[in-house]
């Protein structure tokens, strides 16, 4: 009788909590969570903010950039929690809920945000609703791993309370995908760009041709795509993206403020388009698709004035159907184009991208080129190239191939990868500064870093998750988060932390062993 009598109050106790009346609140410390990238500045204040179904999003105001980005949060923590959370306009901030508000800071970072997080209210604010997508990125972080299932999983969907006050290092911060070696479907890009956005980068740069693929439709140079487009390393049957498709990936990318550059690589890395038309060589024979992997054997028939009307017609078409302000013409390891000749056709390209508006981007051999100021030059290779663009007033993306390039293999022998460069682990791509790189190169010279995947042994998603992960984060990292915050040795155990979180993406992650993986 008694013991029944115990067992009703238990059961009554439980029933109350369940509703949340006897809710007793798990200490969270903010400075223990493991951000990536790391943030500038944190105050943690030991307490929780807890997410349930009656939370609402509120939007300072109801402009559609605004409703966007409440959409995109709304959408985003349904997936896990199966909470519809309403979203609602308040120009005053509310006293519970979540608040994404616009202030206009004056001298604040367009790309800045700060988070103030209390037990009843989150506050996201920023001067732009780009800097509120990248608090809701940190935002994301702060809640457990499982937030990022796809199906309804159990709570409670608690985040630390303190505040985060956060801007970029860098404004260009970047990842590059080939689609020509291997082509990728544009759902493909698309989670690419997804996985990249959550890590605060900012911009996709598409290697649209190259010797084995041309992967872009032309419509007054049709055979490219269609011909030029139908292999791929290895004899796959290749493909190319319709002006639509391309439309599409730039404006998925444009939800996530993300810059998609194009590439079309020139003068060399071009037998795909030799290939569909043959007068862009200089001798007279037809060219075969080319399936292998050797570079630097082909080149456009550059002091033949009827290749510019070539050139112009693809530099026209790509700079409309670019929003974005960069244009990239390639422009390496041309070795079947004479000295000479090389500087003539990029100086030549370069009057061309400017006529339509656009900004020059090459690797850095366009360094030899009269490079005029305010291009770019993508160091990869040789510091000497990247010097001399810096005297001619260029900027410089830092991409240096023994540390970014994505596609080098970890270790020896690792199933997927070259190694032409270097063996790069988790550690060698993060633990490095790009200040200090390369002589007479600093921050008034770099407009940012930019981490390339190459796709000659890369033939679908899994593989590109495969070679990015863990390697991109740290990237990420160095791309946004000062120098002060960033240490290998807190890094590793913040990355560790990962595990869950990369499972619960369903992301295909190398497990390095230079990193201590915990279940959380
Ligand atoms: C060098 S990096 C290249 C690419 C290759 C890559 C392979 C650069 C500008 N050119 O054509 O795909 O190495 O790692």
């Amino acid at each position: 009788m008694k013991f029944t009598f115990l067992f009703h109050i238990l059961l009554l106790i439980g029933m109350l909590c369940l509703s949340s009346a006897c809710k007793t609140r798990t200490p969270k410390d903010l400075s223990k969570e493991a951000l990536i990238p790391y943030p500038a500045s944190l105050t943690a204040t030991g307490s929780s903010f807890d997410l349930t179904n009656s939370t609402t999003i509120f939007l300072s105001d109801d402009s559609e950039q605004m409703q966007a980005v409440g959409a995109y949060l709304a959408r985003f923590l349904k997936n896990a929690t199966g909470f519809s959370l309403t979203i609602q306009a308040s120009s005053t901030a509310p006293s519970e809920g979540i608040y994404l508000s616009i202030a206009d800071e004056p001298g604040q970072q367009q790309e800045a945000y700060q988070l103030q997080i209390d037990e009843q209210l989150v506050h996201l604010s920023a001067t732009t609703p780009k800097g509120l997508f990248y608090g809701i990125q940190t935002l994301r972080q702060l809640f457990p791993a499982h937030i990022e299932q796809q199906a309804p999983q159990q709570g409670p969907w608690e985040i630390a309370t303190g505040t985060i006050k956060d801007a970029p290092e860098f404004e260009y911060r970047g990842a590059m995908l080939d689609v020509a070696r291997h082509f990728f479907t544009v759902e493909d890009v698309k989670r690419y760009i997804d996985l990249i956005a959550a890590f605060k980068m900012n911009m996709l740069h598409l290697h649209l041709s190259d010797d084995q693929g041309w992967r872009i439709n032309i419509k007054s140079w049709p055979n490219l795509a269609t011909h030029g487009g139908s292999t791929e390393v290895g004899g796959g049957e290749g493909g190319y993206y319709t002006q639509e498709q391309y439309a599409e990936i730039v404006s998925y990318a444009d939800s996530r403020f993300i810059t998609v550059i194009p590439e079309l690589d020139m003068p060399g890395h071009t037998n795909a388009a030799i290939a569909s038309y043959p007068d862009l060589e200089c001798d007279d024979r037809e060219y075969d698709l080319y399936t292998g992997i050797e570079v630097g054997f082909s080149t456009l028939c550059t002091r033949d004035e009827s290749i510019y009307q070539f050139v112009d017609d693809v530099i026209r078409e790509m700079a409309a159907i670019t929003p974005g302000p960069y244009l990239h013409v390639g422009g390496d390891e041309t070795l079947a184009t004479k000295e000479e000749d090389y500087i003539y056709f990029t100086n030549r390209i370069q009057e061309i991208v400017k006529k339509y508006g656009k900004t020059l981007v090459g690797w850095d051999e366009v360094a030899l080129a009269n490079l005029q100021a305010g291009s770019v030059v993508q160091y990869w290779d040789k510091a000497e190239n990247a010097q001399m663009g810096v005297k001619k007033q260029a900027k410089v993306i830092m991409s240096p191939a023994k540390k970014v390039y994505l596609d080098m293999q970890y270790v020896e022998d690792y199933h997927l990868g070259l190694h032409w460069a270097a063996y790069i682990e988790a550690k060698d791509a993060y633990d490095w500064n790009p200040l200090t790189l390369v002589e007479g190169i600093g921050k008034e010279q770099i407009l940012g870093i930019e981490t390339p995947l190459w796709s000659e042994t890369i033939e679908d998603m899994e593989d590109i998750e495969e070679m990015a992960f863990p390697r991109l984060p740290g990237v990420a990292e160095i791309a946004w988060s000062p120098e002060s915050v960033r240490d290998w040795e807190t890094y590793k155990t913040r990355l560790g932390r990962w595990k869950n979180r990369f499972e619960a993406m369903g992301i295909n992650y190398y497990a390095s062993p230079q990193v201590p993986w915990v279940d959380e």
